[in-house]
């Protein structure tokens, strides 16, 4: 059976490649973060009693930030592949997390890539590796952006990504190690964080459509940004480490919407005119921002076969579905006295 080792687990992606994974036979395994709450709700659904020997989905404790757990827990999984997945993934909050956001995303990368080098010498097995690189590498760079262009990162979310996607680089010239990097343009689902600007928007429809809610408060609706589905993009994920060789491949529709044509999509859906309700607010502006986002994909197609299955509108109808769905289930609780928190998405 197949081993595979995901850090970030707990995250939307994470989550959707346990269920990719799990479905294909591989043996999961997964890291988690100690919190002082329950951190596992995407991945409930899959993990069971884990007093039970049989299970193919194990959880172990450990963060980007240790190196010396992310060695033991490599030594004692023995994985086939590895997907580095975890980050502080907020783009504005690495503005105010700067420090921590280079240590998890830049440094973790470094240290995963240490005990895989060290791992593979000692005991001359051999692991792949999947790096989560992000369009936020590309930055300023001007649109459509593919394999060949620039890096011009513009946060320090960013900067950290360009770091770890150099020190993969580095390792797998250097040590021959099996490393790709993915270079995945934004992807949303109904398990998105709530404070990306696709889930609050989504989350904020359905709270108004049923008068949980009535104003959404948002930055910048100019920003363009090319969107696809989680679910579409960790089978690309999936398929870097099935190659003969290790690459470097941009994950991407091809195509760009606004923030603006998101909210028109979303509260049209939904019936809602979205200029009734959305205010700006400037906190949700970052210092500098990334105005347009336009991933090429062709060598994923040709080199992986992979392509995105959910358009755009399918997309933004599967969020909004589901978060009316939430807010009615809020309603109930609600308006059977049980006080909920009706704190918006940051
Ligand atoms: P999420 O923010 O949903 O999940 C991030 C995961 O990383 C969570 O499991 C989180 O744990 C974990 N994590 C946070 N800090 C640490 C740490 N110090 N050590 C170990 N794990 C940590 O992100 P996504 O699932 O959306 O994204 C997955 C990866 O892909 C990230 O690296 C992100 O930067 C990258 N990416 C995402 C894109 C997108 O559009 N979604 C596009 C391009 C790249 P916890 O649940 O405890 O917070
Ligand atoms: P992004 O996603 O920064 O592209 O990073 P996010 O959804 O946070 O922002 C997209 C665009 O929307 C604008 N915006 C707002 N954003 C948020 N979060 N909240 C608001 O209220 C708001 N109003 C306007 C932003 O300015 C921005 O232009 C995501 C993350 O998943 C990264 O980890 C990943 O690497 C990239 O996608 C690809």
């Amino acid at each position: 059976m197949r081993k595979a080792l995901i850090t970030g687990i707990t995250g939307q992606d994470g989550s959707y490649l346990a269920e990719l994974l799990l479905s294909k036979g591989y043996e999961v395994h997964g890291i988690v973060r100690r919190a002082s709450t329950f951190n596992t709700e995407r991945i409930d659904h899959i993990y069971q009693d884990p007093h039970e020997s049989h299970l193919r989905l194990k959880l172990h404790y450990g963060d980007l930030a240790d190196g010396t757990g992310l060695r033991r827990i490599l030594e004692h999984v023995q994985p086939d592949e590895i997907y580095n997945l975890g980050a502080q993934s907020h783009v504005r909050v690495s503005f105010d997390q700067p420090e921590y956001t280079a240590d998890v995303v830049g440094t973790g990368t470094l240290r995963l890539l240490e005990a895989i080098r060290d791992y593979t010498q000692n005991t001359g097995r051999m692991t792949k590796l999947y790096q989560a690189g992000s369009s936020e590498m590309f930055g300023a760079a001007n649109p459509p952006q593919n394999e060949g262009t620039e890096f011009y990162p513009r946060s320090p979310y960013a900067v950290g990504k360009v770091a770890g996607f150099w020190f993969c680089k580095n390792y797998r010239e250097a040590y021959n190690l099996f490393v790709a990097n993915g270079i995945l343009f934004n992807h949303e689902s109904p398990r998105r964080g709530e404070t990306f600007v696709t889930r609050k928007i989504t989350r904020a429809v359905g709270r108004i459509k049923l008068g949980l809610q009535d104003k959404l408060f948002l930055g910048n609706l100019d920003a363009k940004r090319d969107w696809g589905f989680a679910g579409d993009y960790v089978e690309a994920m999936w398929r870097m480490l099935q190659q003969d060789e290790a690459d470097d491949y941009v994950v991407a529709t091809g195509k760009a919407y606004s923030v603006r044509d998101f909210l028109e999509a979303a509260f049209g859906h939904a019936g809602i005119d979205y200029k009734k309700h959305v205010e700006f607010d400037p906190r949700y502006l970052r210092p500098t921002e990334v105005d347009y986002l336009l991933g090429d994909p062709s060598k994923a197609k040709e080199k992986l076969g992979w392509e995105p299955k959910v358009d755009f509108n399918e997309l933004v109808r599967m969020m909004v579905d589901h978060d009316m769905d939430m807010a009615a289930r809020e309603k109930t609780l609600i308006d059977a006295g049980h006080a909920i928190s009706t704190r918006a998405g940051d």
